[in-house]
């Protein structure tokens, strides 16, 4: 005969021999939709430069630490110091003549640049000039350093597929074995445009690859922003989008990393999808709602969309760098997306 004693007895034998019944978990496991621990969040410019500017000061750029980054840490992530569940942002800066030496690493990196000149990041030997809202790709296991020749403190956004490379437990870190601590000066600098610019101009076609990183490592705002005018031209809509992709293949610019520029001319419908985002304002001031909560935006600030969060904009004009883990939820047949009827703004 059961009884509540021999019920109380199976929890404890489940407890003590490491094991789990699912009929007690279920609820918190198999969610009707996205339960993300991230919170829709925004970064303000105005907290987060002075802050680097400080740390610039105070903190050096060298061999150990490596990097002088603020890490967006999402406060419903208990400390982690992930914008969203997946994906990795930070304000990333480098002061005057100052170099971040040479490393590399399995998880994929994207510079998006929101002020300074006279930098360059190395990628695999190829010295890329960096100018603002021009975004830069280092991937996977590609080495790389930043240098900054200029007289002036440079800014740029950091997002890495970190917290994805993790959960699958796949970090691997290697710093540059020498000689230095940075590649060699490339006396030739921009590589990857160079050759795109040849290859891809001139019609021959290519073979699709899956899951490769696109081999153009430097996207120029002129040619972003050319595009959104083109489109912004030929339609309506309060919200333009162009996304980066691999000129060889169309594919998403990194196997896990999907960049987009969102241009905001008036009030966008409410969206929402499944997977992670983090926006970063590149120009212009609005306001965007997100998962509910209202918030006032203006060049530099940065702001969190965790999954099936609705989000909309609102802006007189304005050009939002978006970075998502999108590729990796649509290769495994995971992108679900669904415009929400009623939105919030006015
Ligand atoms: C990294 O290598 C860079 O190379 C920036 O600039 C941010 C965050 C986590 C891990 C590696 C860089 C990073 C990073």
């Amino acid at each position: 005969m059961n009884s509540d004693s021999d019920l109380a007895a199976l929890y404890a034998g489940l407890e003590a021999a490491d094991l789990q019944p699912l009929w007690t978990i279920t609820d918190e496991l198999l969610t009707p939709e996205p339960r993300p621990a991230a919170v829709p969040w925004l970064w303000p410019a105005s907290t987060m430069k002075p802050l680097a500017r400080e740390a610039i000061r105070l903190v050096p750029v060298e061999r150990g630490g490596e990097r002088r980054v603020l890490a967006l840490a999402n406060p419903g992530l208990g400390g982690r110091p992930y914008a969203v569940g997946t994906l990795w942002g930070a304000l990333q800066c480098l002061g005057p003549r100052e170099v971040a030496p040479a490393h590399r690493h399995t998880p994929s990196a994207i510079r998006f640049v929101l002020e300074g000149a006279g930098v360059w990041t190395t990628v695999d030997g190829d010295a890329c000039d960096m100018g603002p809202g021009d975004l830069v790709l280092t991937p996977s296991m590609q080495w790389h350093d930043h240098t900054n020749a200029g007289d002036s403190e440079m800014f740029w956004f950091d997002g890495l597929d970190l917290p994805i490379v993790q959960a699958l437990d796949g970090v691997f870190f290697e710093p540059w074995p020498g000689p230095g601590s940075s590649q060699s000066p490339a006396t030739e600098h921009n590589r990857s445009e160079t050759r795109y610019r040849a290859r891809y101009t001139d019609g021959s076609v290519t073979d699709a690859l899956s899951a490769q990183p696109s081999d153009l490592l430097i996207y120029r705002w002129a040619e972003t922003d050319a595009q959104l005018e083109r489109l912004a031209r030929a339609s309506d809509d309060a919200l333009i989008a162009v996304e980066y992709t691999d000129p060889r293949t169309g594919a998403s610019v990194l196997p896990t990393l999907g960049c987009a520029v969102h241009r905001v001319r008036g009030r966008s419908a409410p969206v929402r999808r499944a997977g992670n985002a983090v926006y970063v304002v590149f120009r212009g001031a609005g306001e965007s709602v997100v998962g509910g909560r209202r918030f006032a935006w203006e060049p530099g600030d940065m702001f969190a969309v965790p999954s099936w969060a609705a989000v909309e904009h609102a802006s007189d004009g304005a050009d939002l760098f978006v970075l998502s883990d999108e590729p990796v939820l649509r290769a495994l047949g995971l992108n679900r997306r669904q415009i929400v009827v009623e939105g919030a703004l006015p």
